[in-house]
Parts: structure tokens; C-alpha cells; sequence
């Protein structure tokens, strides 16, 4: 992954970073990256997915932006706590979804059970991504509907102070036996 650093006068064109999987073997690192204040000192972090086909490197690393822009190691790194067969964890998003203003991670887990799916909410701290999730929500719609392929965070739709989330179900059985997207709204 690089870091370009914008300017007054644009777009950097040298990364002032490069960043190396630290994940192992054919990790796909960097296929999902999310921005957002983590620990609330008012630099973005960013967070970079590695998606590989293998369960050991299906993670999440958390890098935390300062003065000096991105770091070239991560601050911390997350992975699905229980481990198993692969199950796509690693689709994020980021808002601040308690309203306590630390930005806060939504990683989609869509091949859990049989592909019925899951998402995690992990809470943004002062120190940074808390290392184990604060809420998990198991997708309701049944095997292979693959909630949360993708999840989003939104405007704050149901509460004041509070985040929205999206998650979408992109196979879920949906009327007369059509395959539909459907989206599912609560307040975390
Ligand atoms: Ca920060
Ligand atoms: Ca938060």
C-alpha cells in the first residue's frame, strides 16, 4: 500500500509511505482500505484488509495517522476470533456509531456459517481499535445470503450523535423466489 500526502498545491505525487503486508504468504493486503478518526486526536487512521483465501491471513491492520502522516507498521491488527475455515472477514467500513467520538470499525463477515454471514463492530478507543469486538450481529437471512459482503457507515439516520449502519445481503431470498439486495438498518 502507498500513502500519497496532499498539499497546497495538490496531490503529492511520491508515497511518503510504503506499506508491506504484514500478514503472510498471499495475503491480498490492501484490497480494502477505511479512513476514520480511531482514537479521536484528530488524524485520520486508516485501516488496510487482507483478504488472502487462507484463514490465517484474513485480517484487518490498524495504522494511526499523526503530524508525520501514516506509519509504515501497524499500530494493531485484528483478525475474526474464531478462527476456522475461511470467512471473508475483513469488509469495513467506519463511523462513530455510539456517538462517544472516537470513530469506530464495521468489518462484514459474509462465509460465516455456511455463508449465512456476520458483522462485527469494533470500538474506537483513545489508544485505538479495541482488539475484540463490542457487538456482533449474526445475519438473518439464512445460509448463502452472505450478509455483509459489503457494509457501510451512513448519515446518522435513527438517533442524534449516532452513526447508521448499512449492511447488505447482496443473495438474499427476496419475494417471488427473485435473488434481491437487502439492507438491514438498526441502531448499534
Ligand atoms: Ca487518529
Ligand atoms: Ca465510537
Amino acid at each position: 500500500m502507498y500513502v500519497y500526502l496532499g498539499s497546497s498545491s495538490g496531490l503529492v505525487t511520491t508515497p511518503a509511505t510504503t506499506i508491506v503486508s504484514p500478514f503472510p504468504g498471499n495475503s491480498n493486503f490492501g484490497g480494502m482500505v477505511t479512513m476514520g478518526d480511531l482514537n479521536g486526536d484528530g488524524y485520520t487512521d486508516f485501516s488496510g484488509t487482507s483478504g488472502g483465501y487462507v484463514v490465517s491471513t484474513c485480517s484487518i491492520a490498524v495504522f494511526l495517522g499523526s503530524s508525520s502522516g501514516i506509519p509504515a507498521t501497524p499500530a494493531s491488527t485484528i483478525r475474526d476470533s474464531a478462527d476456522g475455515a475461511w470467512n471473508g472477514f475483513g469488509k469495513t467500513a467506519s463511523g462513530d456509531v455510539n456517538g462517544d467520538g472516537y470513530a469506530d470499525m464495521i468489518v462484514g463477515v459474509n462465509g460465516y456459517n455456511t455463508d449465512t454471514g456476520r458483522v462485527y463492530v469494533y470500538r474506537g478507543t483513545a489508544t485505538g481499535l479495541s482488539s475484540t469486538p463490542a457487538t456482533t450481529l449474526d445475519g438473518p437471512y439464512g445460509t448463502h445470503s452472505n450478509w455483509g459482503i459489503r457494509v457501510a457507515s451512513m448519515w446518522d439516520v435513527l438517533a442524534p450523535g449516532h452513526g447508521d449502519v448499512q449492511v447488505r445481503s447482496p443473495f438474499a431470498l427476496y419475494g417471488q423466489g427473485w435473488l434481491r439486495g437487502l439492507r438491514t438498518q438498526r441502531r448499534l
